[in-house]
């Protein structure tokens, strides 16, 4: 069984003896770093401190190695983003830690985005993907993207705080047949139903297919609000668009 005393990392070492307390918690990231690298141990660690000329540093130094853009975003930058989210659910940090922190996720992310797109298969169509009403969490979605542009889809990014006329107003003004919607908040995840909603009102309901996705979102949450698909992460989104493409036949 993987150990905390294993973990290459002090920061990382310390970080979970402080401040985690759930026993599910602690032996999913000590399994996680125990699994990672000690370079993406460096640049989770980093992450957490909020450093992002460091994130920035190593993550340039990896891919230089050789490290995989993918193992870099998954067991770097997303899983130094999950201590940052305990802590801040615990109230061991708040709302400018967790911005540097995100800041140093996006200069993470500068890199590898172009790595992702940068795949070369033919476009596939276009999906269109934003943050609902309400909601200004941008980092899971802005990661989907990335994948997807990847992955060969365009994508235009409404950003956040997405009003459901406008995804009705990028679906009417473009070719696209797909939207993606990402929440974080609890009390904005109902703005995906009203998103749906004014589909049907404007009887385009069934002209496009929903995605949705984000940390307190469930498939079941996704059916209820009459989505067609859920995704739980960003390889899951580029499954799941390219499923609905076939779909309605793009
Ligand atoms: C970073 C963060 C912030 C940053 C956001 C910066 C940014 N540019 O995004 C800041 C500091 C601004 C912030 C503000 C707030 N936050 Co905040 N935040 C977080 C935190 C720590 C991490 C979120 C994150 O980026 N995760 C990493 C990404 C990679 O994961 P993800 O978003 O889940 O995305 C993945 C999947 O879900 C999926 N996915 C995402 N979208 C989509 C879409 C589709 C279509 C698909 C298929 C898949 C998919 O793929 C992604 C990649 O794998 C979370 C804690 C947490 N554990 O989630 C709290 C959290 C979401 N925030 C929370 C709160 C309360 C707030 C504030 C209200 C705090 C306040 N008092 O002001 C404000 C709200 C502001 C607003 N109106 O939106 C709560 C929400 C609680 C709740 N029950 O609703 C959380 C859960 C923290 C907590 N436990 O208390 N926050």
């Amino acid at each position: 069984m993987a150990q905390l005393s294993d973990i290459a990392n002090e920061t990382i070492r310390a970080e979970i003896e402080e401040f985690l307390e759930r026993p599910d918690e602690i032996e999913y990231n000590v399994e996680l770093f125990n699994r990672a690298s000690p370079e993406m141990q460096d640049i989770a660690a980093a992450l957490i401190e909020g450093d992002n000329v460091t994130v920035d540093r190593l993550t340039t130094q990896a891919l230089e190695d050789g490290v995989h853009a993918l193992e870099i975003m998954d067991d770097g930058l997303i899983a130094g983003m999950g201590i940052v989210g305990i802590k801040f659910r615990e109230g061991f940090v708040f709302v400018p830690e967790v911005l540097v922190s995100a800041r140093a996720m996006k200069a993470g992310m500068a890199h590898i985005e172009p790595i992702l797109a940068a795949s070369g298969v033919e476009p596939i169509g276009t999906v269109i993907m934003g943050t609902v009403q309400g909601d200004l969490h941008d980092i899971g979605k802005n990661l989907c993207i990335m994948m997807l542009r990847g992955g060969g889809f365009t994508v235009i990014d409404l950003g956040v705080n997405t009003a459901p006329a406008e995804f009705l107003e990028a679906v009417t003004s473009s070719e696209a047949r797909l939207v993606g919607m990402s929440a974080l908040l609890t009390t904005t995840m109902p703005n995906m139903a009203k998103t749906v909603e004014a589909f049907k009102d404007a009887g385009l309901r069934d002209e496009v297919r929903f995605m949705v996705g984000g940390a307190p979102v469930t498939p079941e949450f996704g059916r209820e609000v009459g989505a067609d698909g859920y995704g739980k992460d960003a390889l899951a989104c580029v499954e799941l668009a390219k499923k609905l493409a076939a779909e309605v036949g793009i």
